[in-house]
């Protein structure tokens, strides 16, 4: 059984779920702490677990070194700091990944996942030296339909996670969890393959379908993703697609 928890988060949103998580369990005997890396602000995670927010920086051998001697788990709820090797080999680190591994490893999976027409879900695991290649803990799929954008598929994914967390998290804390290998090393996107994407070639020759997925692929919200290059003005115009089916109408 573990003791001393660590939550280190770059997502307040889930960070928060977390927090719900965990204070509608009987988890009186472990201590938790919650934490940011350096990519966020202290003040967008301010009301998490009702208790102060720490900083850590997992670049910084001291801020290792730190969490080493003073936890015995480390949850990285989407933190977006990779965790140094002496970090993962000294202390039990376990990571909840937007995808299913080992079929959408990297960043922004259900946007691969729409572009390539692969599987997507959510994966809980221990960490180890590679990027999202762990034992696995639990993992599930979300349904994907021809009409999901990023957005309307990342929230099935986020969904999905917080199950997985509800039903896997006492087990966790409990170190009475198993484990299994990913079948194989799966795909890896990363961030640069991401913004590979976004520049739309106007000359380009596809299929209406190609490129639909490449448009819903790249819609999410109100991030100014894909784009092209106005030919008389030389700016950039950005561009999203607006799906709807027909069950949508009806709800
Ligand atoms: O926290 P997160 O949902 O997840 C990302 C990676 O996808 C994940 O693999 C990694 N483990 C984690 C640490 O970081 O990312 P986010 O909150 O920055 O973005 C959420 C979604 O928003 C993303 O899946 C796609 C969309 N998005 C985000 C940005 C910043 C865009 O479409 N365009 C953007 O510029």
């Amino acid at each position: 059984m573990f003791k001393n928890v660590l939550v280190i988060s770059d997502n307040a949103n889930l960070c928060h779920k977390f927090a719900e998580v965990i204070s509608n369990k009987p988890l009186q005997d472990f201590n938790f702490s919650f934490s940011i890396s350096p990519y966020s602000n202290k003040k967008d995670f301010q009301t998490v677990n009702n208790s102060e927010i720490k900083l850590f920086d997992l670049k910084n051998s001291k801020d290792v070194d730190h969490i080493k001697s003073t936890y015995d788990l480390v949850f990285s709820i989407h933190c977006k700091q990779i965790f140094p090797t002496d970090l993962v080999r000294n202390v039990k680190c376990i990571n909840i990944h937007p995808g299913y591994n080992p079929i959408n490893r990297g960043w922004y999976p259900q946007v691969f996942s729409i572009v390539h027409g692969l599987p997507i879900g959510a994966t809980i695991h221990e960490i180890d030296e590679k990027l999202d290649h762990g034992a696995i803990i639990a993992r599930k799929f979300v349904d994907k339909n021809s009409y999901d954008t990023s957005e309307t598929l990342y929230n099935k994914i986020l969904v999905a996670e917080i199950e997985l967390l509800n039903e896997y998290i006492e087990a966790i804390l409990n170190n009475s969890y198993t484990t299994f290998s990913p079948e194989n090393q799966g795909n890896i996107f990363l961030k640069k393959d991401f913004n590979a994407l976004l520049a739309l070639d106007l000359q380009e020759q596809t299929t209406v379908g190609d490129f639909i997925d490449k448009l819903r692929a790249l819609t999410h919200g109100d991030f100014d993703n894909a784009y092209f290059i106005d030919p008389d003005s030389g700016k950039k115009v950005h561009v999203g697609i607006r799906l709807k089916s027909e069950d949508d109408e009806k709800s």
